[in-house]
């Protein structure tokens, strides 16, 4: 079976896959240093859903302690697990806590694109065969007013033609590392014959995968205003009747996977690894929505099992279209088997999940209303 590295094994996304993939026979080795525990820490809130703590998890899956900057610890973790697939999600994650001051900024940049950086000259040196899964973003792309391919395109300029990267315009100093990221890892293809698949991925919802049947494989789940993705801050404003934070119109469409069908994605993408020297593209994501749609979603399904909630727009923290076409391609991966479930499916198991949790988030509502501002 394939062996499996899981960077960043800790994180919401991180701990579901290390499950999912275990259910599922693969080895899986992990390395994380708790940057997601600290950073949640430093803004004051907490997971809604209780999780280990790093030393009891070890006894399930096994998992170093590591920095992705300390280059020779990366080395070390490869040399001895010898990966066939390293899946990397150890980034910061969040695009307000890049966006709180230049040290926040500085941090979120070093750590994401050096840390990718170490990880595919370790790979050059110790598993050139290796399939790097790298976690991108659909933010890359931002808001173009044409429809968006999945990382390349055809493009006639002046008479000539060629397949060129999308153009790129991320909206936060989060997204660009995402960007920085994937000019590296394609340029690391090229000049080094590396194989990648680079996932641009649209916000990921749900509080748990079907593999959870026990209290100690449930992943994290945040709400606060950073770390917290909107539908998943909806989902858990419903349940203590916080009225639900639409920012400025609402108009701004993004396109939306939950949990489940994430793992699904990236085991077919382990399972089907690109060619030597390929860097091959997907866009994460299922079904579009806008902020205003979500939050009807979530009102209509949270009052179906009695909660009361109200809408309440927030004046916009953030600098984004908030009226715009999104049309973007997500075919790769629909060619590649995957068989999705629906938001409207899901957003009803998850409030129901997250009532079980209300006390912890009412513990930490203070955190939920955004004071981070893009300008
Ligand atoms: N938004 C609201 N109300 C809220 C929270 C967010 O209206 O309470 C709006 C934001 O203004 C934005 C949209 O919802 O227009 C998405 O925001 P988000 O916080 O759900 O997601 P984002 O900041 O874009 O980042 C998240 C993950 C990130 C991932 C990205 C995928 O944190 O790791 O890369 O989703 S994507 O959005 O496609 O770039």
């Amino acid at each position: 079976m394939k062996k499996i590295l899981i960077l960043g094994i800790d994180g919401y996304l991180g701990w579901a896959l290390a499950n999912y993939l275990k259910e599922r026979g693969y080895e899986v080795f992990g390395m994380d240093n708790f940057l997601r525990r600290k950073m949640v820490k430093e803004i004051g809130s907490h997971s809604a859903v209780p999780i280990l703590s790093p030393e009891e998890r070890q006894k399930y899956i096994p998992f170093e302690v590591g920095d992705m900057l300390d280059y020779q610890k990366v080395e070390d973790v490869l040399q001895r697990f010898r990966p066939d697939a390293i899946v990397h999600f150890a980034e910061q994650p969040a695009a307000p806590y890049s966006m709180i001051d230049v040290q926040h900024a500085v941090f979120t940049q070093k750590n994401n694109v050096l840390g990718t950086l170490n990880l595919l000259w370790a790979m050059k040196e110790i598993c050139p065969d290796a399939h790097l899964i790298k976690l991108g973003t659909m933010g890359e792309y931002g808001t173009p007013n044409i429809d968006i391919s999945e990382g390349f395109f055809e493009i006639e300029f002046r008479g000539r033609k060629d397949r060129l990267p999308f153009p790129k315009q991320a909206g936060s100093w989060y997204h660009q590392t995402k960007v920085h990221d994937s000019n590296n890892i394609l340029f690391a293809c090229r000049i080094w014959g590396l194989r990648s698949t680079d996932i641009n991925q649209g916000p990921v919802y749900g509080s748990k995968t079907d593999e959870m049947k026990e209290d100690w494989q449930r992943t994290r789940f945040d709400f606060d205003q950073s770390f917290g993705t909107a539908l998943n801050r909806f989902c858990s404003q419903a349940v203590i009747g916080f009225p639900l934070t639409p920012y400025g119109r609402g108009g701004q469409i993004r396109g939306y996977i939950n949990i489940n069908d994430s793992m699904q994605a990236i085991r077919l993408i382990i399972d089907n690894p690109p060619k030597q020297g390929e860097y091959r593209v997907f866009n994460q994501w299922i079904e579009k929505f806008s902020i205003n749609q979500l939050a009807e979603i979530v009102k209509q399904a949270a009052e179906k099992i009695g909660l009361k909630v109200t809408i309440q727009a927030l004046n916009n923290p953030r600098k984004e279209a908030e009226e715009h076409y999104y049309n973007p391609d997500n075919q790769g991966l629909f060619r590649l088997g995957l068989k999705p479930r629906g938001l409207k499916e899901v957003v009803p198991q998850t409030i129901k999940d997250l009532i079980k949790f209300k006390d912890r988030i009412e513990a930490k509502k203070d955190f939920i209303k955004p004071t981070i501002k893009w300008a």
